[in-house]
Order: C-alpha cells, then sequence, then structure tokens
C-alpha cells in the first residue's frame, strides 16, 4: 500500500537501515544519501521515509512531505557548498522519463557546469 514500507523496495531498505548507504542527512520524514553511480562532484537523493513510488503519487497524497524534500535539497546544496555555484534538482517521473527507482527520490546535482536541456 501507497506510504507503507515496501519488502522489496531498494530505498526503503536504506531508510530502514537494511542495505548500507552514504548518508548525508537525516530528518524525521526524509533521508538524503550519496547516489552510488555520480553524475556530479555533488549528486546526493533526498528520499521520503514513507514509500510512494514517484513524486507525482507523494505530491497527490502527502504534498507537505514534497515540502521537506525541497527543503532538504536547500540544506544538501549548503553542506556541498554548491548553493552559490548553482545546482539542479530533477524529480525523474515515470520510465520515459528515466525513473528506474520506484520510491519518489529527489536528484541533487552540482559541482559542474550542467547543460540544458537535459538528455
Ligand atoms: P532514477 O531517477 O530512478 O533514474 O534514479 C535512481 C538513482 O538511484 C540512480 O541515479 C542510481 O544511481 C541510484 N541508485 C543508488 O544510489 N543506489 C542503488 O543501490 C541503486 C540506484 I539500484
Amino acid at each position: 500500500m501507497a506510504g507503507e514500507p515496501q519488502s522489496d523496495c531498494l530505498f526503503c531498505k536504506i531508510v530502514d537501515g537494511e542495505v548500507p548507504a552514504t548518508i548525508v542527512r537525516e530528518t524525521e520524514t526524509t533521508v538524503a544519501f550519496r547516489d552510488i553511480n555520480p553524475q556530479a562532484p555533488t549528486h546526493v537523493l533526498v528520499i521520503p521515509r514513507v514509500h510512494y513510488p514517484d513524486a507525482a503519487s507523494l505530491a497527490a497524497a502527502e504534498p507537505g512531505i514534497i515540502a521537506d524534500i525541497l527543503r532538504e535539497s536547500r540544506e544538501v546544496a549548503e553542506l556541498e557548498k554548491v548553493e552559490h555555484t548553482g545546482y539542479r534538482v530533477v524529480f525523474n517521473t515515470g520510465s520515459g522519463a528515466g525513473q528506474t527507482v520506484f520510491h519518489a527520490h529527489l536528484h541533487v546535482l552540482g559541482g559542474r557546469g550542467l547543460n540544458w536541456p537535459p538528455g
């Protein structure tokens, strides 16, 4: 069920500490950890502790947690010292947009020039 931990979800396992990750920050509602395959010098994922398959379903059910995730992305940018040079936050939503892990997550990317439009 949406919002409940899923036994086959890797990111739920990271939230539970069953799968290791390099944690950057944690709050009551979110966990931020380093992406295992970084695409920039700073590449951190901010995820909700609750399980929703993507940002759209999370926004519909618990919009306050989307706000928490965005607030956390700013904290991460500050910690990583990329807030002045610029950084990008991305929710890939759906496989057509490149989503591969179906537990909502916000990418925080920075530390190098980022082109637009993205690939
Ligand atoms: P996507 O937006 O669903 O494509 O992003 C999933 C990200 O999760 C991707 O950047 C992976 O490198 C990252 N990731 C991870 O950090 N640890 C893992 O064990 C797995 C994927 I699987």
